[in-house]
């Protein structure tokens, strides 16, 4: 007899409630028993395509149900990073990788939205019922943390749950709608490309990660000299001695236009602030950064005053993030550049998790008086560079 495929799994099911209700297995226990039935491992690893040689993450791996299976699949030359949060989870990796000698299994224990993966290292990564174990607020940088580990162009598999009324085994709560996953891989620069449809309890998402996209530059051509950049403003609490304009620049024998902030820190108060350190003259823009900048890059005419050049980054979470260039020492033009996951001083705000998660909507340069209560500060061609560094 040939039966649909819901028929047959909804007997699969029943039978092994039946099985379990027996044994007195618990909920749990019941849905592991089963798993062949309703995963179908062969069907799901063929999806994956993946060849000889290559490198998976296999994120929030457990005990290891797909890693055994994703090591054969990318043979000795190839490599499985085992991720988990749970070094039990590791540990009962390790003795099953000695006990059938299995050599390209690598464990990471890793941290809730950090996979602790290299940057770029590999081709593919799959993220099995896991997202249903991890807290709202953490999914979209376990995401993000997850694109980062890929290739660009690599891919990353999501299989979980779906999130139906009153579902087998799970609270309807816990489960993470399909609709959710996409949005949040979007945020960090996966893509959806694919989909299956044969799973019984689950859906299976394909993404890829993409290229980097062009860096964003604002490099104030559009505007009339003069006139403050529309989008900018100039801040701090004697803002109005201070003034933000687009100036004409001769560089390097081509004339352009850059963002000029002429800061005056006088009558400036200083509540708040460690003496001496005056934080004003702001320069800011709200413009939406796409893509999932790693790096802000900005072209910096120093005035040689010694104040401190901070740039600040606001983003998804409304979080804000300080990172410290350092004093401005110079005089002409010099390219700073911030890592914007690291080196910051401090950051704060509503959604305040420490994780910058993108899209970033703020960017603002900002002066602090250390030393000269005047200056003046040219910026151009603030680019939001889209690759991790070292690349
Ligand atoms: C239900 S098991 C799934 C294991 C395996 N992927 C599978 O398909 O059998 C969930 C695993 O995710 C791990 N986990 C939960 N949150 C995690 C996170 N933020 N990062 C990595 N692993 C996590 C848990 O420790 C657990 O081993
Ligand atoms: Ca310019
Ligand atoms: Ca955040």
């Amino acid at each position: 007899m040939r039966c649909s495929s819901r028929f047959r799994w909804y007997f699969a099911a029943t039978a092994a409630i039946v099985a379990g209700l027996a044994s007195c297995m618990t909920a749990p226990e019941l849905w592991a028993a089963g798993r062949n039935d309703w995963q179908q491992p062969d069907r799901v690893m063929a999806e994956l395509h993946l060849r000889p040689g290559q490198v998976v993450g296999d994120v929030g791996c457990g005990t290891g149900y797909f890693t055994f299976r994703i090591a054969k699949a990318v043979g000795k030359e190839g490599k499985v990073f085992a991720v988990d949060i749970s070094e039990k989870a590791l540990e009962a990796i390790k003795s099953r990788a000695e006990k059938d000698k299995v050599t390209n299994v690598q464990t990471v224990r890793s941290e809730p939205t950090d996979t602790k993966l290299d940057p770029g290292c590999a081709d593919a990564a799959v993220l099995c019922l896991v997202l249903h174990h991890v807290p709202q607020e953490q999914r979209q940088p376990l995401l993000g943390s997850i694109a980062k580990s890929l290739k660009p162009g690599g891919v990353l598999f999501v299989i979980d749950l779906r999130k139906v009324r009153n579902p087998p085994f799970h609270t309807y709560e816990q489960l993470v709608a399909r609709e959710e996953v996409i949005q949040k891989g979007a945020a960090v620069g996966l893509k959806l490309d694919a989909e299956y449809h044969f799973l019984p309890y689950q859906y299976f998402l394909r993404f890829t990660r993409q290229k980097p996209q062009d860096s964003t530059v604002f490099d104030f051509e559009r505007y009339p000299v003069d006139l403050a950049p529309e989008g900018w403003e100039c801040r701090g609490s004697n803002g109005y001695a201070s003034k933000l304009s687009v100036a004409q620049e001769q560089r390097n024998a081509k004339p352009t236009k850059v963002l000029r902030m002429d800061y005056n820190f006088e009558g400036h108060l200083a509540e708040g602030y460690p003496a001496g350190t005056r934080r004003s003259c702001i320069a800011g823009t709200w413009e939406q950064l796409p893509g999932v900048p790693r790096r802000v890059r900005v072209d910096v005419k120093g005035d040689g005053s010694g104040n401190n050049l901070v740039i600040a980054v606001g983003e998804a979470s409304v979080e804000w993030f300080d990172y410290e260039v350092g004093p401005i020492g110079w005089t002409g033009w010099r390219t700073v550049e911030i890592d914007i996951d690291e080196h910051w001083r401090g950051n704060g705000g509503d959604g305040a998790n420490g994780v910058v998660e993108a899209p970033l909507f703020f960017v603002s340069l900002n002066v602090e008086q250390l030393a000269a209560p005047r200056g003046t500060i040219c910026f151009d061609n603030i680019a939001c560079i889209q690759e991790p560094p070292g690349k």
